[in-house]
């Protein structure tokens, strides 16, 4: 079975829907014909500065998370990032292989650090190695991410290829895995800006009172003209809500735009709001079930972690022996 691996961040203590319809849906649709592995990457939740009691529950929560969305334990292997050292330790490697212009490039370290108000480290430089080694590190065949992730996994590309080509063939070349219609999910309050946990304002939240998400859908940022029409160029806003709503619902959007015929954006964002809270209710409930648990749940993350490691373990001690290194008895 083809490999695939992902990872999200335990930062905020609760997803948004950008997170979900780019990335986790198609994890939960990954398992089942892939062998797949999931992991919070409490790691790069450090490149900028948290609250130990927050990222330990931040932690849990986004664990708690992908569970209720539809991770099953039992078909991919979930787990938390710092729980395998050999991310760490690839990460070495890896930063090792890479020039520090190539690094510079990376444009999502452009916009963050450009956001920062502290002063920027370095650990938020070097993440997106840290990334290719999370990828490298079980052979991932696809990597199912949102579009702002497409230059990351180029850079994991060409360092495997550099890897191989100087010490032989030892990392697999991984693909993105983005589906096209929801690869984007926009800011409802700016419907030209991705829906980001780091400029609030527009974002829904899975965890926040449904109530108030049907609020922000309901004042979601729409465009002139009235008619609902699937039209990214004139019309981002109205078309950012038919995207979330198919994507919600299962229906695709010319459907939805012929049921709009002769209504309103005022319909639109209403019917959405409530199409929301209907699908986010029971997975709350999940959610707070796995937590109210935390012994079972650190117990799935620990089963997940060994499963992690006998793959990782092995990926890294060939990269080691190929490097030159001494490999302990
Ligand atoms: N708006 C989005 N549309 C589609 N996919 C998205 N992703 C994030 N935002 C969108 C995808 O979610 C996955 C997890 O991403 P992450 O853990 O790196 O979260 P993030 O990038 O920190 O989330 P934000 O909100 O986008 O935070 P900032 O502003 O800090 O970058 C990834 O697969 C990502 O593509």
């Amino acid at each position: 079975r083809p490999r695939v691996l992902s990872g999200i961040q335990p930062t905020a203590g609760s997803f948004h829907l950008g997170n979900y319809l780019g990335a986790v849906r198609q994890w939960v649709a990954l398992q089942e014909a892939h062998d797949a592995f999931y992991c919070v990457v409490d790691l790069h939740a450090i490149t900028v500065e948290q609250n130990p009691k927050e990222l330990r529950q931040n932690t849990r929560v986004s664990a708690a998370q992908l569970l209720a969305l539809g991770i099953d334990p039992d078909r991919a292997t979930l787990f938390v990032q710092s729980h395998v050292p050999e991310h760490a330790q690839l990460g070495w490697v890896m930063q090792c292989m890479t020039g520090f212009g190539e690094a510079s490039r990376m444009t999502q370290f452009k916009d963050k650090s450009a956001r920062q108000e502290q002063s920027v480290g370095v650990g938020l430089f070097t993440y997106p190695i840290l990334q290719a080694a999370d990828i490298l590190l079980y052979q991932a065949h696809y990597v199912p991410v949102g579009e702002d992730q497409r230059q990351h996994l180029e850079l994991t590309r060409d360092l495997a290829t550099r890897f191989n080509s100087r010490y032989g063939k030892t990392f697999r070349l991984p693909e993105a895995y983005i589906v096209k219609d929801t690869a984007k999910i926009f800011d409802l309050q700016d419907p030209t800006a991705k829906m980001s946990k780091s400029v609030p304002g527009g974002v829904v939240e899975l965890l926040e009172d449904p109530k108030r998400s049907a609020k922000k859908i309901r004042s979601a940022v729409t465009d002139t003209g009235r008619e609902v029409l699937f039209d990214v160029e004139n019309k981002p806003g109205v078309s950012n809500l038919l995207t979330i709503y198919s994507a919600l619902t299962g229906r695709t959007v010319e459907s939805l735009v012929t049921d709009y015929d002769g209504k309103g954006y005022g319909d639109l964002k209403k019917d959405l709001g409530e199409v929301f809270t209907e699908w986010v209710t029971p997975v709350q409930e999940r959610v707070k079930m796995y937590l109210d648990d935390v012994a079972s749940l650190d117990k799935i993350l620990a089963g997940g972690a060994e499963r992690a490691r006998e793959v990782a373990s092995g990926t890294l001690r060939r990269t080691y022996e190929k490097i030159g290194f001494v490999l302990p008895e």
